[in-house]
């Protein structure tokens, strides 16, 4: 190796240096390598990689500087029932969350990592979250045994000296630590210690349980840090929406795991909208705070994407084909004879023969898929070709709107307008959604997902709610909030609205709602587009029937959907802000 990959320590930041020292010996590996996030070290890591078969070199011809990783097949999602948050009291965690006192966990974890990785490698990962300087991002440093996972975290975030530059003498770190142990689902757990700032993952070596600066550190401890330090960890998109005359207005959007994040942030609008231009920002994270002048900005705090690829194609997503091309890590997808990649749903046709996600033989016959359906890429965000500039601006975006939605056959229109703040934070509380792929266990059922943070809060949803209701009072110009819902269907089970690029047509009214610049009527669930306002013009077989439709406010399916909610509020209820069961009561009485 090269002086540049030697993997010899690269800070003299005396904090790190005690802990790192501390977890080599609990977990007594072979050697220690210090990651320095150069693009020799990458190189050469990616080489022992795929010698060690942990990645396939893809067909480079045609997918150049892309891998293939196959994952354990009892290891293919986030288990939530293996997500803890372990706060000193359980109270804090509240019942949303799995609870274990921390010195209870430390000490069964702290007893699994022992000898952990012995005969094998440490790799310190120090990583960066959000743009450099920015007095918004944070520093964690992971320790794993996971070569897939230090390569990986290379592509998520800024990973190596930058961080440790960025770090400086400070011991405000989150400590992470990763053992793969035997990827045995018995001895797996996500932990959470946001009082300490620290993470233990052990068991898995599933991106969402182990990539520790995307859901572990990003959203269930940054949420915790958010409260205190008065700014918000959310799992939001953000997208920047350039209109023909160059006016820039940038957005929010929170829509759980697997319902279409990364396609609506990189949306091609359709040819009604020529001139109309998105750029992305991120795709799954958004860390905000009020600015001095009096607005909410947001920060992407990642620096790639990790996401769904079944359904990914030029329909669907066409600038994550383009960013999939190249420089890219697919997990769990299929795997053609001329080591391409394959998945259902990808254009094209389908290869008479090719391996599984599992390694083993398919053909179109066969019944199972060939791809998991939560099959991922892992590809660095550089290479999205809409990525917006503002996304490595330190000092983030001012958000004009925040928008919730879930994945919802029936009951929720296609788009309303909260009418403030307040009921904003009740719609967002109350977002249910149909679950999906992206967690083990329940696919298709729908359970509350508030603001699709449901597994991702690292407290008390209750008092997450509190801190966004006073999150107002620091905020003058506050982003105005929208509920939307592109999944509803017609009796016969299809999807009424085409959703994708025809979005853009539901995002226009939204920018025209931030600037006062359309109409709007009152709908017991809030402000709704006037007769005229949302430009369906071109959409082809669309009908004002087909609006109505996805419009429709049925009475019935409304009720059911308040005592759903009561299940969430009750549960919460300690803790729940007099202001959303105010909400609610007013939602009764207009829906009356
Ligand atoms: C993700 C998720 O991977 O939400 O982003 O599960
Ligand atoms: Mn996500």
């Amino acid at each position: 190796m090269t002086k540049e990959s030697s993997g010899k320590c690269n800070t003299t930041n005396k904090a790190v240096l005690v802990w790192v020292a501390e977890m080599v010996k609990l977990c007594q590996p072979k050697h220690v390598f210090w990651c320095n996030g150069s693009k020799t070290e990458r190189k050469a890591l990616t080489a022992e990689a795929v010698e060690k078969g942990i990645l396939i070199k893809l067909n480079q011809k045609k997918l150049p500087g892309c891998y293939y990783h196959r994952s354990n097949p009892n290891d293919v999602a986030r288990v939530e029932q293996a997500t803890f948050i372990c706060t000193v009291d359980q109270e804090e965690a509240g019942p949303t969350n799995n609870w274990m006192a921390p010195k209870e966990m430390y000490q069964k974890l702290r007893g699994y990592c022992s000898g952990a990785m012995r005969g094998r490698t440490m790799y310190v990962v120090p990583y960066l979250m959000g743009p450099p300087g920015s007095p918004l991002a944070k520093v964690g440093v992971e320790l794993t045994d996971s070569l897939y996972v230090a390569l990986s975290m290379g592509i998520m975030t800024r990973m190596g000296n930058i961080a440790f530059q960025q770090l400086g003498d400070s011991d405000e770190f989150n400590r992470g630590l990763h053992c793969m142990l035997d990827v045995n689902p018995e001895r797996r757990y996500i932990a959470h210690f946001p009082e300490d700032n620290a993470i233990i993952s052990v068991g898995s070596n599933y991106g969402g349980n182990v990539l520790l600066g995307k859901k572990c550190l990003a959203l269930r401890i940054g949420s915790y840090l958010g409260r205190q330090e008065g700014w918000l960890a959310e799992h939001m998109l953000i997208l920047r929406i350039q209109s023909p005359s160059g006016e820039k207005t940038y957005i929010a959007a929170a829509f759980p795991s697997a319902c279409g994040k990364t396609n609506f942030a990189m949306m091609i609008p359709p040819p009604r909208f020529k001139g109309w231009k998105i750029s992305t920002i991120g795709d799954d994270i958004a860390w905000m705070k009020p600015g001095l002048d009096g607005r909410l900005y947001a920060i992407n705090p990642e620096a790639g994407c990790f996401g769904v690829v079944p359904g990914t194609n030029s329909k669907s997503n066409p600038n994550a084909m383009k960013m999939i091309s190249r420089d890219t890590i697919f997990t769990n997808v299929a795997l053609t004879q001329d080591l391409d990649v394959w998945w259902e749903g990808k254009d094209g046709p389908v290869p008479r023969e090719c391996l599984d996600w599992r390694g083993n033989k398919w053909t179109p016959a066969s019944k199972e898929k060939a791809a998991h359906p939560n099959s991922r890429f892992t590809a660095p965000m550089s290479i999205n070709p809409v990525l917006a500039e503002e996304a490595n601006d330190p000092q983030g975006v001012p958000i004009s709107a925040i928008i919730f939605g879930g994945r919802r056959s029936d009951t929720v229109p296609l788009v309303y307008q909260a009418f403030n703040w307040v009921h904003g934070v009740y719609v967002g509380a109350t977002m249910g959604s149909e679950m999906t792929a992206a967690a083990v266990g329940g696919a298709g059922q729908v359970r509350r997902d508030p603001m699709a943070m449901l597994p991702f809060c690292g407290y008390h949803m209750g008092d997450y709610f509190r801190h966004w209701i006073n999150m107002h009072k620091s905020i003058k110009h506050p982003p105005r909030i929208f509920n939307v819902n592109w999944f509803r269907k017609n009796e016969t089970g299809n999807f009424i609205w085409p959703g994708f690029g025809e979005n853009m047509r539901v995002l226009k009214w939204i920018v025209d709602r931030c600037h006062a610049r359309t109409d709007a009527v009152e709908s017991p669930l809030g402000w709704v587009p006037g007769a005229g306002a949302l430009d369906l013009e071109g959409i082809p077989d669309f009908s004002p029937q087909k609006l109505e439709a996805l419009q429709m406010v049925k009475d019935a399916e409304w009720h059911r959907e308040l005592l759903m909610q009561d299940e969430l509020f009750m549960k919460l209820y300690s803790h729940l802000p007099k202001e959303l069961i105010f909400q609610r009561e007013l939602l009764k009485a207009r829906l009356q």
